[in-house]
């Protein structure tokens, strides 16, 4: 309806309900727009509820209060969001497909209580509760602090600006957690470096998609570059250039970075393929490759216990430096031409009864994970490190990238261990138009298996491979196509519905935009 036709009705509207008694100053919405979700929220909550009232919020008075407990992590949170919030004003964002039918009387929204009944927990962990319950008649209730970071994402995205720079929020009731407790993102920062700033930004994106993990493949063939305490050799002759590597502090900036937005740090050191870069300082630890390969160095020398003491000790450095309970450590795309031409290989193979590469690695891999373990950190590897008479600590986490990942999460499973999927959502593989639908599809527990083996897929990661970007398109080839991850992860198995999802997704994208996130447009004409 065009604008002279909503002051008609409004003054029809105000007239007859003049003549009634009123109270409060009643106006007509536009009209109805049925078969619609209210708010555009995303990830899609669990349930949620309107009235088909709105509130009014003038962003100069709003203000978020803490009604329980409160903790450097909920105040963080509570200025970020009043921020957010506040800066909504400046948008041109609007709910596209908001539902609005009969009448309704304008309230103003002048705070949020935000009522978290338990203690912080100081750090993100694999089961933290992130359930939460919001009333956008100004309750939010959470029982961990991480639920109540969900809570005020939910609620920002619901506030859309109004007229005379006043700010419009839906009266909804929202009761929402995550269905997987691993929602996770791959960042290779080894094939190009990628800057600070742009990896918090990543950060960013990923706290207004629900995402909680960040899974940081710091280093691989092509550079090395962090900067180790005990070996800063290694990034001295490994990086890019001597200013494209991660300072301690730097680390230390990214994971604070992440804990105070919900966000756990993942550090992953690839062994004992994917080292090359170690092999500028360390060459010693790598196998020299022979014949064919005369002059090259390969995958780790498994044969020499000077590779081993070197990798347990910059894995006892990152078990200190990355606070995290998980370290992934890699066990991917281990070449076994440079071992076989290796005649100290062969040689150590024969004396050691070994009968096969796989073999060898498994026996290098069981080896590094028993140096995980003794630090009390638990390990995930890529799938190929669990192939063929499995022998990992039945805690270790798989992760599955390559082939027939149906079948290979029914196998993992079966076995025991706790996984996590992939193969579907590599971000590097870019198709024509938007092509976040291929992502949204991919189902994780649409595999043959018991409740008990579903329980054990941990979630799910979305992969981005650094060949082909860098810090100028990194960020908007992330987003939104991750979104589509993200919301595959957190929202109910039944959220399918991609007409539905997609004018959800572009308004995502103009919300990411106006928060400083460069998404990329979702699939053809956007809204803002
Ligand atoms: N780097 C590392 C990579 C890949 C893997 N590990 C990879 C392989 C094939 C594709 C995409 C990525 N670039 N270290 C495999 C987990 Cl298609």
């Amino acid at each position: 309806m065009n604008k002279e036709g909503t002051v008609r009705v409004a003054i029809i509207f105000l007239l007859g309900n003049l003549l009634t008694s009123v109270s409060s100053i009643i106006i007509p919405d536009p009209g109805p727009l049925v078969n619609a979700t209210v708010g555009a929220v995303w990830p899609k909550p669990k349930f949620q509820t309107a009235t088909g009232n709105y509130f009014l919020i003038d962003p100069k008075k709003f203000n978020i209060l803490a009604t329980g407990i409160i903790c450097d992590i909920l105040e963080q949170a509570i200025s970020r969001y009043t921020k957010i919030i506040r800066d909504t004003v400046y948008s041109r964002l609007y709910h596209a497909h908001l539902v609005r039918h009969g009448s309704t009387t304008i309230k103003i929204l002048a705070s949020l209580r935000v009522n978290l009944t338990s203690p912080c927990e100081q750090r993100p962990h694999l089961s933290m509760d992130e359930s939460y319950s919001l009333a956008t008649n100004g309750t939010i209730i959470a029982h961990s602090v991480w639920g109540a970071l969900r809570a005020l994402e939910t609620f920002s995205q619901l506030v859309t600006p109004h007229e005379n720079q006043m700010l419009h929020v839906e009266d909804i009731y929202i009761h929402d957690e995550p269905r997987f407790p691993h929602r996770g993102l791959l960042v290779d920062t080894s094939r190009h470096y990628i800057s600070k700033s742009i990896l918090l930004t990543i950060l960013d994106g990923m706290t207004y998609n629900k995402f909680n993990v960040f899974h940081w493949h710091i280093v691989d063939d092509q550079s090395f570059p962090y900067v180790s305490k005990e070996f800063p050799e290694l990034s001295k002759k490994g990086a890019f250039r001597p200013d494209m590597v991660y300072t301690q502090e730097d680390v230390a900036e990214i994971i604070e970075y992440g804990r105070v937005r919900g966000i756990r740090v993942i550090p992953e050191f690839d062994v004992p393929g994917h080292t090359r870069s170690w092999g500028e300082s360390h060459p010693e630890i790598l196998t020299e490759c022979q014949g064919e390969y005369e002059g090259h160095l390969g995958p780790m020398n498994p044969t020499k216990s000077a590779t081993y003491k070197f990798v347990d000790e910059l894995f006892r450095e990152v078990h200190e430096v990355f606070p995290d309970q998980y370290i992934h450590i890699g066990g991917d795309e281990v070449s076994f031409e440079c071992w076989r031409s290796s005649k100290e290989i062969i040689d150590f193979m024969v004396q050691n009864n070994i009968p096969s590469f796989p073999s060898l690695q498994r026996i290098f891999m069981e080896r590094v994970t028993r140096s995980i373990m003794s630090l009390n950190n638990t390990p995930i590897v890529w799938q190929e490190a669990m192939v063929r008479d499995v022998r990992m600590p039945p805690e270790t986490v798989v992760q599955v990238w390559l082939g027939d990942w149906r079948f290979l999460l029914s196998t993992f499973t079966r076995g025991g261990h706790r996984a996590l999927l992939s193969e579907c959502w590599y971000l590097d593989h870019v198709q024509r138009g938007g092509d976040w639908e291929k992502y949204y599809r991919c189902e994780p527990l649409d595999f043959s298996g018991t409740e008990k083996q579903k329980k054990l897929v941990l979630g799910g990661e979305g992969c981005m491979w650094g060949e082909a970007v860098n810090d100028h398109n990194i960020l908007p080839r992330i987003f939104p196509r991750a979104s589509a991850i993200a919301e595959r992860l957190w929202s109910t198995q039944d959220t399918k519905d991609e007409k539905e999802a997609k004018r959800r997704l572009e308004e995502h994208v103009c919300r990411m935009n106006l928060r400083g996130v460069p998404a990329q447009p979702a699939n053809g004409p956007g809204i803002c």
